[in-house]
């Protein structure tokens, strides 16, 4: 593979791995462990593997030779910038541990497991990847591991390539998932490990023992750089009104780092939309309020970020999505015969009055993509909703019918941008360079001390990297109950934004001065040769978080 010149010198980078696992290891346990919530379920959910200790890693004398094992990885869900790094971190964790072991990677995500497509991981092919972004090492995919087919079709191939751990590196849904094979080949006593990796740029899959999902520094951080310079542009030529939409399929944490990191006119935080109950009215009334204050001082021009999740926070139109959800469930086959002219209106005979009248009021393209497929795990795709234009048209109207009433006296042209895909597959920050790298090696560590069920976790993430602390959290420690798809289901717990967390409030103390002033910052791009202070900063959620 030809590479750039930046491609080249990153591939000398030698990640930084925390003090502990430089040399021998060995581990201590802490005490027994509780899933967040619904103990009483979770515990006889998973006999096997509730309620074990959390792991940490600690500098051992000496290096204990480890048998010869075969281990296995698979990417899933969507990209997040540092996969091949965790790849490479487990590769050499497990030469560390035996030069003879072997990785396979299954190919295109969890699919390739149970269609046995997959290939041998060799020294040659990790040295072609390390530092750089992406997942096409071997490809990543969206199928849901979930029933004791897909399960017992994974261990045919496990069992003929010799594999004794499996190594899953995604989200929230995807780690739920690979709790579940964990229990589940413990309890057929199946000999096969399971470690998830925690990934995801939304930045919604952490807790008390998982400072950050790998990802959420460098997307942002790219999505910032270009924030930034739309904002130079927006201060240079003082014409227009930016809406940018940014990924984040449910939480807001990269709109809300994205402005710490850019200090826009206007960040929306779903969150805060739902916990005032606010109605899509309410919603565009506050970005016309912002338009409408800076206009009055000559400016007509300013930033807003909208997290790409945010229609299915706003409570009436929550409602709108759950019914539609269960209507689509069970009429999808009817749905998808009717006449595309002739969709809008059957949606709106079968919903109930509320629902019906919500969605009549829908711009005609929002309406449509509401009722698109859903994705394997049974979302709505926000990220194929145009939220951004939604919002801009909603305020061009009612700036229209401020002017009329003699409330606005301005000018508002919009531009529309969706950050998303940009930041997903961009070479890791040092910061993810670093994480993943000791995550990968971190989770070779626990197969080697023989663990099922952990999530490798690295802590202390805020110090520099030789003082973070490696180890283990069972992963029925996240989970709690909740309804999906009509049933009760043990799940990963998301992490939303805490409106009384200190990265939110960090912004709410300075929303006022934003919103009328113009205090845009411009990051530049993610530096990786130079000064700590400029190359091996983390978010500044995590700096704030920890603080
Ligand atoms: P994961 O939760 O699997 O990491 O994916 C998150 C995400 O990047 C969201 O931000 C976005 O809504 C979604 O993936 C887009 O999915 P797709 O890649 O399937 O279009």
């Amino acid at each position: 593979m030809e590479k750039s010149a930046l491609q080249a010198a990153r591939a000398a980078y030698q990640p930084k791995l925390p003090k502990a696992l430089r040399g021998a290891v060995s581990v201590k346990e802490g005490a027994a462990t509780e899933s967040v919530a619904d103990q009483a379920a979770i515990a006889e959910l998973f006999p096997n593997t509730y309620g074990m200790p959390s792991l940490t890693f600690v500098e051992a004398d000496s290096k204990e030779a480890k048998p010869v094992m075969n281990a296995g990885v698979i990417l899933s869900g969507g990209q997040a910038p540092g996969g091949h790094n965790v790849i490479a971190g487990l590769f050499d964790g497990l030469k560390s541990l035996n030069p003879e072991n072997k990785l396979y990677g299954f190919l295109l995500g969890p699919g390739g497991l149970v269609d046995h497509k997959y290939i041998e991981i060799t020294a040659e092919l990790v040295d072609e990847y390390r530092n750089t972004g992406g997942f096409d090492i071997i490809g990543s995919g969206r199928t849901k591991l979930e029933s004791k087919e897909q399960f017992d079709k994974g261990l045919e191939i496990l069992k003929e390539l010799d594999i004794k751990a499996l190594v899953i590196i995604g989200g929230d849904d995807s780690n739920t998932n690979a709790c579940v094979l964990a229990e589940y080949y413990a309890q057929i006593k199946a000999g096969v490990q399971v470690i998830g990796c925690p990934k995801t740029i939304d930045g919604d899959l952490k807790n008390s023992e998982i400072g950050t999902s790998f990802g959420f520094d460098t997307a942002c951080k790219v999505y910032s750089e270009v924030i930034g310079n739309i904002e130079r542009d927006c201060n240079s030529a003082k014409k227009y009104w930016h809406f940018i939409k940014l990924m984040g399929r449910s939480a807001s944490h990269i709109a809300l780092e994205c402005a710490l990191q850019t200090q826009p006119n206007l960040c929306i935080i779903s969150e805060e939309v739902e916990a005032k109950n606010m109605t899509l009215d309410e919603v565009v009334e506050q970005v016309a309020t912002t338009v409408a204050n800076r206009a009055a001082k000559g400016d007509n021009y300013g930033i807003v970020l909208i997290p790409e999740g945010l229609i299915e926070f706003i409570p009436a139109m929550k409602r709108l999505i759950a019914e539609l959800n269960d209507f689509l469930a069970h009429n999808g086959e009817e749905f998808a015969m009717i006449k595309k002219s002739a969709k809008r209106e059957y949606i709106i005979s079968h919903l109930s009055p509320e629902n019906s009248a919500i969605y009549a009021s829908l711009p005609e393209g929002v309406a449509r993509q509401l009722t698109l497929d859903r994705d394997p795990h049974g979302n709505v795709q926000v990220s194929l909703i145009d939220t951004e234009k939604l919002l801009g048209e909603m305020v061009g109207t009612k700036l229209a019918e401020w002017k009329k009433a003699g409330k606005f006296n301005g000018k508002f042209s919009t531009q529309y941008h969706f950050f998303g895909y940009e930041g997903r597959c961009a070479a890791p920050s040092n910061f993810d360079a670093d994480y993943c790298y000791s995550l990968g090696y971190n989770a070779a560590m626990l197969i080697g001390e023989g663990k099922t069920g952990y999530m490798s976790s690295i802590k202390n993430l805020t110090a520099p990297a030789e003082e973070w602390i490696a180890g283990g959290v069972p992963i029925t420690m996240m989970m709690n109950m909740e309804r999906r798809h009509g049933e009760m289901k043990p799940v990963i717990q998301k992490a939303l934004v805490k409106l009384d967390g200190a990265p939110f409030l960090e912004y709410a103390a300075n929303r006022d001065h934003w919103a009328i002033d113009t205090c845009y910052i411009y990051p530049g791009p993610i530096q990786y040769f130079g000064p700590t202070e400029v190359c091996d900063q983390p978010t500044k959620t995590l700096i704030l978080e920890n603080a």
